[in-house]
């Protein structure tokens, strides 16, 4: 049977778009982190939405599962086959085409396994702009990112990929297309479709191309690092700068001292803008399409912090390269914490003016009940996203990882559900969290997903043991 079914497959996408040898599959088996291996008969390659239509018609007649992939960088174990050896992949990497840039409607249409870098360079090439960015936008596609509905460092400014997406065509489980590519920025023609599938976790069907919004480019940046003593003082100085730069504020990144100290430790040529010891750090963008005092206007508002005593110190980049230096140390940190140990990930959103105290309470019921495990704390504060996590050493057992991974999980996340949060802000809940989101979702959420999840994918065929 499965001979057969490789076979056809073949016919559909021609030998080259199949992996069928063991070494050639080890990139698209194992995820990013490297905690998920998985085994899969054959990694399938299409070329277009209408081999990935057939393919999907082979595999509902097969009663095959598929795992959709994208640049295999996700934090949830998403993209990563099980080890039944039964689920294939089906890989976007070869749906790379930019199909249309409209710059009047200000919009861009694009194959979905086109990697996120590609769509910023193809809107700069028309004098536009992409904002969606993250540190794995060099081998995530957008598709990907659709799938997880990913935030990243410009969300404050622009939103989340749901924000960026106007409109989208998707490949439903029994191989029929949705063409849903409209670049129209009003239409209330019923069900909200496009919605439904951004953050399916390819769960309910493969999304093969998009309409995504573009935006007039920025002329000009200030970047600034700064130090200051608490969470509190971070939460206070984004509240001032959004009240003195408006919309100018385009990114706001907190991380603590462990952080810094991990990638100057873990990424080469990583330096600290700041000398002395400063327990929390922040990085600041300002941007804008008229540039003309930028750099005089974040001077100004951190000189009045600092003045306030709101900051301990800060640094503005005096020019590009010292501002990519910095936007590098906030980047390197989930390469460094790889690079460290093993990571217990914790992806949470918080209202704002809840964060500080939240992380007050963890810090110390953290260091009360698990003695005092490395906590690397970082994320994307000005959208209410931590990155929470916790680290464990190289060398701990697979039992204490799996035993320490669930009593930090269950002790954070209720921390976080108390103080009405989620538990999966912008990584997607994949293998990860499919566990932890059916004690925090409600019975009447759980039975709502489970009701579209069997309407669209009856047989349960779609990325099986994610999410749901
Ligand atoms: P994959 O990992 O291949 O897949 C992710 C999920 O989407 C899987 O469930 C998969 O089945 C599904 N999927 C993929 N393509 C499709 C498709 N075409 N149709 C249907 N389903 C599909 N995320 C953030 O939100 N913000 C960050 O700041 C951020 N920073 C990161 C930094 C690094 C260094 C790394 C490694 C990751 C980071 N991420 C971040 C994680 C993030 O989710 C991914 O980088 C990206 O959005 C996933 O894209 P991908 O193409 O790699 O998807
Ligand atoms: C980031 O913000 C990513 O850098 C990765 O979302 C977070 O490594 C992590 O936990
Ligand atoms: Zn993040």
């Amino acid at each position: 049977m499965e001979t057969e079914l490789i076979r056809r497959l073949a016919h559909v996408v021609g030998d080259e778009g199949l992996v069928l040898d063991e070494a050639a599959q080890a990139p698209y088996v194992e995820d990013w982190l490297g905690k998920w291996r998985g085994r899969t008969p054959v990694v399938v390659r299409p070329r277009n939405t209408t081999e990935v239509a057939a393919v999907m018609r082979l595999c509902r007649q097969s009663g095959t599962p598929v795992v959709p992939q994208g640049g295999n960088t996700g934090m949830s174990g998403g993209a990563a086959p099980d080890d039944s050896g039964a689920q294939v992949i089906l890989s976007l990497n070869r749906m790379t085409r930019i199909r249309e840039v409209d710059p009047v409607n200000n919009t861009m249409t694009v194959d979905a396994g086109v990697l996120l870098a590609d769509v910023q360079r193809a809107a700069r090439d028309a004098g536009r702009y992409f904002p969606l960015s993250l540190g794995a936008e060099g081998s995530c596609t957008i598709g990907g990112n659709l799938a997880t509905n990913a935030g990243g460092t410009a969300v404050l400014r622009y939103g989340n990929t749901r924000d960026l997406a106007l409109g989208l065509e998707v490949v439903l489980p029994d191989g029929r297309v949705w063409s849903g590519l409209r670049g129209l920025r009003k239409d209330n023609t019923g069900y909200d479709l496009r919605g439904l599938f951004i953050g399916s976790e390819g769960t309910l069907g493969i999304i093969t191309g998009a309409v995504l919004k573009l935006y007039p480019a920025p002329l000009g940046h200030a970047t600034a690092w700064v130090g200051a003593a608490s969470p509190a003082c971070i939460v206070s100085l984004l509240s001032r700068l959004q009240a003195q730069c408006g919309e100018r504020l385009t990114a706001f990144e907190m991380m603590s001292a462990r952080c810094v100290d991990l990638v100057r430790a873990h990424v080469s040529g990583a330096v600290c803008p700041l000398e002395g010891d400063h327990p929390y750090h922040a990085l600041v963008q300002l941007s804008d399409v008229a540039p003309e005092g930028l750099p005089e206007l974040l001077e100004r508002s951190l000189a009045h912090v600092l003045e306030d005593g709101l900051i301990a110190d800060a640094a503005i980049a005096a020019s590009e390269t010292q501002a990519r230096s910095m936007w590098r140390l906030r980047e390197g940190i989930s390469q460094a914490q790889v690079r460290a140990g093993k990571a217990v990930k914790h992806d949470i959103a918080l209202p704002i003016s809840r964060l500080a105290a939240f992380i007050d309470e963890a810090d110390a019921a953290l260091a009360a009940e698990f003695e005092g495990l490395p906590i690397v704390n970082f994320g994307h504060v000005g959208d209410g996203n931590l990155h929470y996590n916790v680290l464990l050493p190289p060398d701990v057992s697979q039992d204490d990882y799996a035993r320490l991974t669930a009593a930090l999980n269950r002790r954070v996340h209720d921390l976080v559900a108390q103080r009405g949060g989620s538990i999966s802000a912008e990584h997607g809940v994949g293998r990860l969290r499919r566990d932890e989101l059916r004690r925090y979702k409600s019975a009447v959420e759980m039975d709502l997903m489970l009701m579209i999840k069997r309407a669209l994918d009856p047989d349960q065929l779609m990325n099986p043991g994610k999410l749901l």
